[in-house]
Protein backbone atom coordinates (compact mmCIF):
# COMPACT_ATOMS: atom_id res chain seq x y z
CA UNK A 1 0.00 0.00 0.00
CA UNK A 2 1.21 2.93 -0.92
CA UNK A 3 2.00 5.70 1.91
CA UNK A 4 3.49 9.03 2.76
CA UNK A 5 6.46 8.33 4.87
CA UNK A 6 8.25 10.81 6.51
CA UNK A 7 12.33 10.42 6.74
CA UNK A 8 13.83 12.58 9.12
CA UNK A 9 17.27 13.61 9.41
CA UNK A 10 18.76 11.86 12.80
CA UNK A 11 20.76 15.85 13.71
CA UNK A 12 23.76 15.02 14.09
CA UNK A 13 26.81 15.12 16.78
CA UNK A 14 28.38 18.23 15.10
CA UNK A 15 26.03 20.63 15.20
CA UNK A 16 26.72 23.99 15.70
CA UNK A 17 26.21 27.76 15.00
CA UNK A 18 28.94 28.50 12.69
CA UNK A 19 26.31 31.36 10.47
CA UNK A 20 27.10 29.38 7.18
CA UNK A 21 24.30 30.11 5.49
CA UNK A 22 23.73 33.81 3.90
CA UNK A 23 20.23 34.39 3.20
CA UNK A 24 19.00 31.87 5.69
CA UNK A 25 18.63 34.52 8.64
CA UNK A 26 18.17 32.42 11.48
CA UNK A 27 22.07 30.86 10.73
CA UNK A 28 23.07 34.48 10.65
CA UNK A 29 21.46 35.71 13.75
CA UNK A 30 22.95 32.85 15.72
CA UNK A 31 26.17 32.64 14.56
CA UNK A 32 29.16 31.88 17.04
CA UNK A 33 26.76 30.84 19.55
CA UNK A 34 27.28 27.85 21.34
CA UNK A 35 24.93 24.46 19.80
CA UNK A 36 23.35 21.70 22.07
CA UNK A 37 23.60 18.58 19.94
CA UNK A 38 22.36 16.51 22.46
CA UNK A 39 19.07 18.36 22.83
CA UNK A 40 19.12 19.09 19.29
CA UNK A 41 19.06 15.47 18.63
CA UNK A 42 16.85 14.65 21.17
CA UNK A 43 14.11 16.96 20.09
CA UNK A 44 14.43 16.11 16.20
CA UNK A 45 13.61 12.52 17.88
CA UNK A 46 10.51 13.44 20.26
CA UNK A 47 9.44 14.98 16.88
CA UNK A 48 9.24 11.26 15.35
CA UNK A 49 7.49 10.08 18.36
CA UNK A 50 5.31 12.71 18.03
CA UNK A 51 4.14 11.46 14.77
CA UNK A 52 4.55 8.55 15.12
CA UNK A 53 1.76 8.79 18.10
CA UNK A 54 -0.82 10.30 15.02
CA UNK A 55 -0.35 7.39 13.32
CA UNK A 56 1.82 8.55 10.74
CA UNK A 57 4.59 6.36 8.67
CA UNK A 58 8.32 7.56 9.83
CA UNK A 59 11.65 6.64 9.00
CA UNK A 60 14.80 8.40 9.49
CA UNK A 61 18.59 8.83 8.05
CA UNK A 62 21.88 8.82 9.42
CA UNK A 63 24.07 12.00 10.05
CA UNK A 64 27.12 11.77 7.56
CA UNK A 65 30.64 11.71 8.75
CA UNK A 66 31.91 14.76 9.73
CA UNK A 67 34.43 16.27 9.76
CA UNK A 68 34.39 15.31 6.42
CA UNK A 69 37.75 14.80 5.52
CA UNK A 70 37.63 13.73 2.10
CA UNK A 71 36.12 16.78 1.03
CA UNK A 72 39.17 18.60 3.24
CA UNK A 73 41.63 16.21 1.23
CA UNK A 74 40.16 17.23 -2.06
CA UNK A 75 40.44 20.63 -0.83
CA UNK A 76 44.14 19.97 -0.47
CA UNK A 77 44.08 20.54 3.41
CA UNK A 78 42.99 18.35 6.58
CA UNK A 79 41.19 19.41 9.74
CA UNK A 80 44.38 20.94 11.88
CA UNK A 81 45.71 23.06 9.29
CA UNK A 82 42.37 24.36 7.58
CA UNK A 83 40.87 27.82 7.35
CA UNK A 84 38.45 28.64 9.99
CA UNK A 85 35.72 28.69 7.24
CA UNK A 86 36.41 25.48 6.15
CA UNK A 87 36.79 24.03 8.89
CA UNK A 88 33.34 24.89 9.58
CA UNK A 89 32.08 23.86 6.48
CA UNK A 90 33.67 20.18 6.92
CA UNK A 91 31.87 20.26 10.16
CA UNK A 92 28.22 20.91 9.42
CA UNK A 93 25.78 18.77 10.54
CA UNK A 94 23.73 20.68 7.94
CA UNK A 95 22.72 16.78 6.04
CA UNK A 96 19.78 16.89 9.45
CA UNK A 97 17.18 19.04 6.81
CA UNK A 98 16.38 15.86 4.94
CA UNK A 99 14.09 18.25 2.99
CA UNK A 100 17.14 19.28 1.17
CA UNK A 101 18.05 15.27 0.45
CA UNK A 102 16.61 14.77 -2.50
CA UNK A 103 13.27 15.69 -4.88
CA UNK A 104 11.21 12.30 -4.49
CA UNK A 105 8.39 12.05 -7.56
CA UNK A 106 6.32 8.87 -6.51
CA UNK A 107 5.51 5.78 -8.30
CA UNK A 108 1.84 6.77 -9.70
CA UNK A 109 3.04 10.14 -11.09
CA UNK A 110 6.17 8.19 -13.10
CA UNK A 111 6.76 4.58 -15.04
CA UNK A 112 5.39 2.91 -12.00
CA UNK A 113 9.09 3.45 -10.07
CA UNK A 114 9.47 6.06 -7.38
CA UNK A 115 12.08 8.22 -9.26
CA UNK A 116 14.55 10.31 -6.49
CA UNK A 117 17.35 12.61 -7.51
CA UNK A 118 19.84 13.41 -4.68
CA UNK A 119 20.21 17.26 -4.52
CA UNK A 120 23.66 18.84 -5.62
CA UNK A 121 23.14 21.56 -3.01
CA UNK A 122 25.77 23.51 -4.71
CA UNK A 123 24.90 27.10 -3.79
CA UNK A 124 26.68 26.77 -0.13
CA UNK A 125 29.72 25.20 -0.02
CA UNK A 126 29.28 23.56 3.28
CA UNK A 127 26.32 22.12 1.93
CA UNK A 128 28.04 21.10 -1.41
CA UNK A 129 29.62 17.89 0.11
CA UNK A 130 26.63 16.33 1.44
CA UNK A 131 25.66 14.70 -1.83
CA UNK A 132 27.86 11.90 -2.42
CA UNK A 133 27.18 10.28 1.33
CA UNK A 134 23.15 10.90 0.57
CA UNK A 135 23.20 9.45 -2.71
CA UNK A 136 24.71 6.38 -0.90
CA UNK A 137 22.37 6.10 1.83
CA UNK A 138 19.56 6.72 -0.57
CA UNK A 139 20.68 3.59 -2.73
CA UNK A 140 20.90 1.59 0.18
CA UNK A 141 17.24 2.77 1.62
CA UNK A 142 15.53 2.88 -1.86
CA UNK A 143 17.95 -0.12 -2.94
CA UNK A 144 14.53 -2.09 -4.56
CA UNK A 145 15.23 -1.56 -8.08
CA UNK A 146 11.38 -2.33 -8.93
CA UNK A 147 9.80 0.18 -6.97
CA UNK A 148 12.95 3.16 -6.71
CA UNK A 149 15.02 4.79 -9.41
CA UNK A 150 17.67 7.04 -7.34
CA UNK A 151 19.30 9.00 -9.93
CA UNK A 152 22.85 10.83 -10.03
CA UNK A 153 22.48 14.98 -9.37
CA UNK A 154 22.20 17.57 -11.70
CA UNK A 155 25.50 18.49 -12.88
CA UNK A 156 26.85 22.08 -12.09
CA UNK A 157 26.34 25.29 -12.78
CA UNK A 158 22.95 24.62 -12.14
CA UNK A 159 22.40 24.51 -8.23
CA UNK A 160 18.96 21.79 -7.00
CA UNK A 161 17.97 21.93 -3.68
CA UNK A 162 15.52 18.92 -3.56
CA UNK A 163 12.30 18.72 -1.99
CA UNK A 164 12.27 22.39 -0.49
CA UNK A 165 11.57 23.87 -3.64
CA UNK A 166 9.09 20.62 -4.82
CA UNK A 167 5.56 20.51 -4.11
CA UNK A 168 2.86 17.79 -5.24
CA UNK A 169 -1.10 18.13 -5.49
CA UNK A 170 -3.15 14.74 -5.85
CA UNK A 171 -6.43 13.60 -4.30
CA UNK A 172 -4.61 11.28 -2.15
CA UNK A 173 -0.61 10.30 -1.91
CA UNK A 174 -1.26 7.22 -4.02
CA UNK A 175 -3.06 8.32 -6.96
CA UNK A 176 -1.41 10.25 -9.73
CA UNK A 177 -0.40 14.19 -9.22
CA UNK A 178 0.78 17.06 -10.08
CA UNK A 179 4.26 18.37 -9.34
CA UNK A 180 5.23 21.69 -8.90
CA UNK A 181 9.00 23.12 -8.68
CA UNK A 182 9.89 26.45 -8.03
CA UNK A 183 12.93 27.93 -8.78
CA UNK A 184 14.62 31.61 -8.03
CA UNK A 185 16.65 33.52 -10.04
CA UNK A 186 19.64 35.29 -9.26
CA UNK A 187 19.95 38.86 -8.78
CA UNK A 188 18.68 40.33 -5.25
CA UNK A 189 20.81 40.59 -1.83
CA UNK A 190 20.40 36.95 -1.44
CA UNK A 191 21.76 33.91 -3.37
CA UNK A 192 18.44 32.00 -5.39
CA UNK A 193 19.67 28.23 -4.22
CA UNK A 194 17.48 26.51 -6.79
CA UNK A 195 17.96 27.13 -10.82
CA UNK A 196 15.32 26.91 -13.48
CA UNK A 197 17.62 24.43 -14.88
CA UNK A 198 17.95 22.01 -12.53
CA UNK A 199 14.03 21.44 -12.15
CA UNK A 200 13.59 21.32 -15.19
CA UNK A 201 16.26 18.63 -15.31
CA UNK A 202 14.76 16.52 -12.84
CA UNK A 203 11.33 16.56 -14.24
CA UNK A 204 12.86 14.97 -17.68
CA UNK A 205 14.74 12.57 -15.46
CA UNK A 206 11.85 11.18 -13.75
CA UNK A 207 9.70 10.96 -16.93
CA UNK A 208 6.53 13.79 -15.77
CA UNK A 209 4.43 14.11 -18.37
CA UNK A 210 3.87 18.02 -19.25
CA UNK A 211 0.68 18.17 -18.67
CA UNK A 212 1.06 17.61 -15.06
CA UNK A 213 4.01 19.67 -14.17
CA UNK A 214 3.73 23.30 -13.43
CA UNK A 215 6.97 25.66 -13.25
CA UNK A 216 6.43 28.85 -10.88
CA UNK A 217 9.23 31.33 -9.84
CA UNK A 218 9.67 32.07 -6.28
CA UNK A 219 9.42 36.13 -5.65
CA UNK A 220 12.49 37.97 -5.30
CA UNK A 221 10.87 39.79 -2.07
CA UNK A 222 10.03 36.08 -0.89
CA UNK A 223 14.07 35.60 -1.29
CA UNK A 224 15.11 38.84 0.14
CA UNK A 225 13.01 38.24 3.40
CA UNK A 226 14.57 35.29 3.75
CA UNK A 227 12.70 32.56 2.31
CA UNK A 228 15.89 30.85 0.91
CA UNK A 229 13.88 27.59 0.00
CA UNK A 230 10.06 27.55 -0.87
CA UNK A 231 9.25 25.83 1.85
CA UNK A 232 9.63 28.88 4.33
CA UNK A 233 6.62 30.43 2.44
CA UNK A 234 4.71 27.42 1.27
CA UNK A 235 3.44 24.14 1.72
CA UNK A 236 1.37 21.70 0.12
CA UNK A 237 -0.57 18.05 0.60
CA UNK A 238 -2.48 15.98 -0.64
CA UNK A 239 -5.68 18.82 -2.66
CA UNK A 240 -4.32 21.46 -0.33
CA UNK A 241 -1.25 24.54 -1.11
CA UNK A 242 -1.05 26.66 1.58
CA UNK A 243 1.26 29.76 1.11
CA UNK A 244 1.59 33.28 1.79
CA UNK A 245 0.52 36.03 -0.52
CA UNK A 246 3.96 36.71 -1.58
CA UNK A 247 5.30 33.41 -2.00
CA UNK A 248 5.13 33.42 -5.52
CA UNK A 249 6.57 35.96 -8.43
CA UNK A 250 3.45 35.28 -10.74
CA UNK A 251 1.18 34.31 -8.45
CA UNK A 252 -2.45 34.67 -10.24
CA UNK A 253 -0.35 33.10 -13.64
CA UNK A 254 0.38 30.27 -11.06
CA UNK A 255 -2.67 29.83 -8.98
CA UNK A 256 -5.07 29.42 -13.09
CA UNK A 257 -2.25 27.16 -14.15
CA UNK A 258 -2.96 24.81 -10.51
CA UNK A 259 -6.65 24.79 -11.18
CA UNK A 260 -6.18 24.25 -14.89
CA UNK A 261 -3.58 21.54 -14.21
CA UNK A 262 -5.63 20.38 -10.90
CA UNK A 263 -9.09 21.95 -10.60
CA UNK A 264 -9.65 19.99 -7.07
CA UNK A 265 -6.67 22.54 -5.55
CA UNK A 266 -8.12 24.23 -2.82
CA UNK A 267 -5.80 26.94 -2.30
CA UNK A 268 -5.19 28.76 1.03
CA UNK A 269 -3.64 31.76 0.78
CA UNK A 270 -2.56 33.77 3.78
CA UNK A 271 -2.56 37.43 3.10
CA UNK A 272 0.32 39.82 4.41
CA UNK A 273 -2.09 41.81 5.97
CA UNK A 274 -2.65 38.97 8.41
CA UNK A 275 0.45 37.57 8.76
CA UNK A 276 3.47 40.08 7.44
CA UNK A 277 6.05 38.19 5.44
CA UNK A 278 8.76 38.57 7.94
CA UNK A 279 6.49 37.16 10.59
CA UNK A 280 5.82 34.14 8.52
CA UNK A 281 9.76 33.81 8.06
CA UNK A 282 10.66 34.21 11.80
CA UNK A 283 7.71 32.05 12.84
CA UNK A 284 8.45 29.19 10.31
CA UNK A 285 4.52 29.20 10.15
CA UNK A 286 4.82 27.55 6.49
CA UNK A 287 7.38 25.23 7.33
CA UNK A 288 5.33 23.19 9.19
CA UNK A 289 4.25 19.38 7.90
CA UNK A 290 1.27 19.48 6.69
CA UNK A 291 -0.15 15.90 6.93
CA UNK A 292 -3.16 13.83 6.49
CA UNK A 293 -4.43 12.00 10.18
CA UNK A 294 -5.36 8.95 9.63
CA UNK A 295 -9.15 7.37 9.55
CA UNK A 296 -10.85 10.75 8.14
CA UNK A 297 -8.93 13.06 10.69
CA UNK A 298 -8.44 15.74 8.42
CA UNK A 299 -5.48 17.47 7.94
CA UNK A 300 -2.81 19.00 10.59
CA UNK A 301 0.23 21.15 10.83
CA UNK A 302 2.85 19.98 12.90
CA UNK A 303 4.67 23.27 13.29
CA UNK A 304 7.47 24.98 15.23
CA UNK A 305 6.37 26.18 18.75
CA UNK A 306 7.43 29.69 17.23
CA UNK A 307 4.28 29.71 15.55
CA UNK A 308 2.57 29.53 18.57
CA UNK A 309 4.77 32.65 19.88
CA UNK A 310 4.08 34.43 17.13
CA UNK A 311 0.72 36.22 18.05
CA UNK A 312 -0.45 37.20 14.51
CA UNK A 313 0.18 33.75 13.07
CA UNK A 314 -1.04 31.96 16.14
CA UNK A 315 -4.23 33.98 15.69
CA UNK A 316 -4.41 33.55 12.34
CA UNK A 317 -4.35 29.53 12.36
CA UNK A 318 -6.78 29.53 14.72
CA UNK A 319 -9.14 31.25 12.75
CA UNK A 320 -8.21 28.67 10.02
CA UNK A 321 -8.56 25.84 11.97
CA UNK A 322 -12.57 26.60 12.89
CA UNK A 323 -13.18 27.91 9.55
CA UNK A 324 -14.74 25.01 7.32
CA UNK A 325 -11.39 24.14 5.61
CA UNK A 326 -9.54 20.94 5.21
CA UNK A 327 -6.89 22.01 7.74
CA UNK A 328 -8.26 20.74 11.00
CA UNK A 329 -5.51 20.68 13.89
CA UNK A 330 -2.49 22.35 15.13
CA UNK A 331 0.61 20.52 16.72
CA UNK A 332 2.81 22.70 17.84
CA UNK A 333 6.57 20.64 18.35
CA UNK A 334 9.91 22.17 19.82
CA UNK A 335 12.80 21.45 17.17
CA UNK A 336 14.49 25.32 18.91
CA UNK A 337 18.06 23.97 18.15
CA UNK A 338 17.06 23.47 14.55
CA UNK A 339 15.00 26.38 14.33
CA UNK A 340 17.84 28.49 15.08
CA UNK A 341 20.07 27.77 12.15
CA UNK A 342 16.67 27.80 9.84
CA UNK A 343 15.26 24.45 9.81
CA UNK A 344 11.77 23.75 11.11
CA UNK A 345 9.55 20.89 11.43
CA UNK A 346 9.56 20.29 7.99
CA UNK A 347 13.03 20.90 6.67
CA UNK A 348 14.24 17.84 9.08
CA UNK A 349 12.03 15.66 6.83
CA UNK A 350 11.93 14.58 3.24
CA UNK A 351 8.59 12.54 2.23
CA UNK A 352 8.69 9.55 0.08
CA UNK A 353 5.33 7.70 -0.92
CA UNK A 354 5.81 4.51 -1.37
CA UNK A 355 5.08 0.82 -0.30
CA UNK A 356 7.05 0.86 3.59
CA UNK A 357 7.35 -3.25 2.42
CA UNK A 358 9.97 -2.29 -0.34
CA UNK A 359 12.16 0.31 2.40
CA UNK A 360 15.35 -0.99 3.75
CA UNK A 361 13.81 -1.95 6.95
CA UNK A 362 16.48 -0.39 8.87
CA UNK A 363 15.15 3.12 7.64
CA UNK A 364 11.94 2.50 9.23
CA UNK A 365 11.23 3.90 12.85
CA UNK A 366 10.00 2.00 15.54
CA UNK A 367 8.94 3.64 19.31
CA UNK A 368 11.94 0.37 19.89
CA UNK A 369 14.47 1.97 17.67
CA UNK A 370 14.11 5.19 18.62
CA UNK A 371 14.49 3.91 22.61
CA UNK A 372 18.03 2.87 21.19
CA UNK A 373 18.73 5.80 19.26
CA UNK A 374 18.41 7.87 21.83
CA UNK A 375 20.46 6.16 24.59
CA UNK A 376 23.14 6.32 21.94
CA UNK A 377 22.48 10.44 21.73
CA UNK A 378 22.32 10.89 25.25
CA UNK A 379 25.56 8.50 25.71
CA UNK A 380 27.69 9.94 22.88
CA UNK A 381 26.50 12.98 21.73
CA UNK A 382 28.76 16.09 23.00
CA UNK A 383 26.00 18.21 25.39
CA UNK A 384 27.37 21.66 23.77
CA UNK A 385 30.01 22.62 21.19
CA UNK A 386 30.90 26.35 21.53
CA UNK A 387 32.56 27.41 17.53
CA UNK A 388 36.04 27.81 19.13
CA UNK A 389 36.36 24.13 19.75
CA UNK A 390 35.93 23.16 16.29
CA UNK A 391 39.63 23.54 15.63
CA UNK A 392 39.98 20.62 18.82
CA UNK A 393 41.25 17.28 17.69
CA UNK A 394 39.35 16.05 20.63
CA UNK A 395 35.79 16.94 19.23
CA UNK A 396 36.36 15.82 15.85
CA UNK A 397 37.43 12.18 17.58
CA UNK A 398 33.98 12.29 20.02
CA UNK A 399 32.01 13.39 16.54
CA UNK A 400 33.28 10.61 14.76
CA UNK A 401 32.53 8.08 17.53
CA UNK A 402 29.23 9.20 18.21
CA UNK A 403 28.02 8.24 14.82
CA UNK A 404 29.70 5.09 14.99
CA UNK A 405 27.71 3.92 17.76
CA UNK A 406 24.54 5.18 16.37
CA UNK A 407 25.32 3.21 13.31
CA UNK A 408 25.87 0.00 15.05
CA UNK A 409 22.93 0.48 17.39
CA UNK A 410 20.99 1.16 13.96
CA UNK A 411 22.98 -2.13 12.14
CA UNK A 412 23.94 0.46 9.27
CA UNK A 413 27.76 -0.22 9.73
CA UNK A 414 28.37 -0.63 6.14
CA UNK A 415 27.35 3.57 6.36
CA UNK A 416 31.02 4.32 7.38
CA UNK A 417 33.80 5.63 6.24
CA UNK A 418 35.91 6.84 9.45
O1 LIG B 1 20.54 25.24 4.01
N1 LIG B 1 20.92 25.85 7.44
C1 LIG B 1 20.18 25.21 6.37
C2 LIG B 1 18.70 25.15 6.68
C3 LIG B 1 17.96 24.30 5.69
C4 LIG B 1 16.50 24.37 5.86
N2 LIG B 1 15.86 23.52 4.94
C5 LIG B 1 14.69 23.78 4.31
N3 LIG B 1 14.19 24.97 4.28
N4 LIG B 1 14.13 22.82 3.68
C6 LIG B 1 20.43 25.92 5.04
O2 LIG B 1 20.50 27.16 5.04
C7 LIG B 1 22.92 26.59 8.57
C8 LIG B 1 24.28 26.07 8.86
C9 LIG B 1 25.16 27.03 9.59
O3 LIG B 1 24.98 28.24 9.48
O4 LIG B 1 26.06 26.53 10.27
C10 LIG B 1 22.24 25.85 7.45
O5 LIG B 1 22.89 25.23 6.63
Amino acid sequence: MLQEINFDGIIGPSHNYAGLSLGNIASSTHAGEPSFPRQAALQGIAKMRHNIGLGLAQGFFMPLDRPNAAWLDSLGTQLAAAEPHIRAAAYSASSMWAANAATISPAPDTDGKCHITVANLQTMPHRSHEWPDTLAQLRLAFADGEHFKVHAPVPPPFGDEGAANHMRLCTAHGSAGVEIFVYGKSGGPFPARQHFEASKAVARKHGLAESRVIFTEQSEKAISAGAFHNDVVAVANERVLFAHEHAFAEREAFYAEVKRKFPEAEIITVPADKVSLADAIKSYLFNAQLVTLPDNGGMALILPSEAQETPAVWTYLNELITGNGAIRKLYPVDVRQSMANGGGPACLRLRVVADPAYVDPRFIATPEKLDSITSVVEEYWPETIRPDQLASPALAETVQNARRKLLEACDLAELSRS
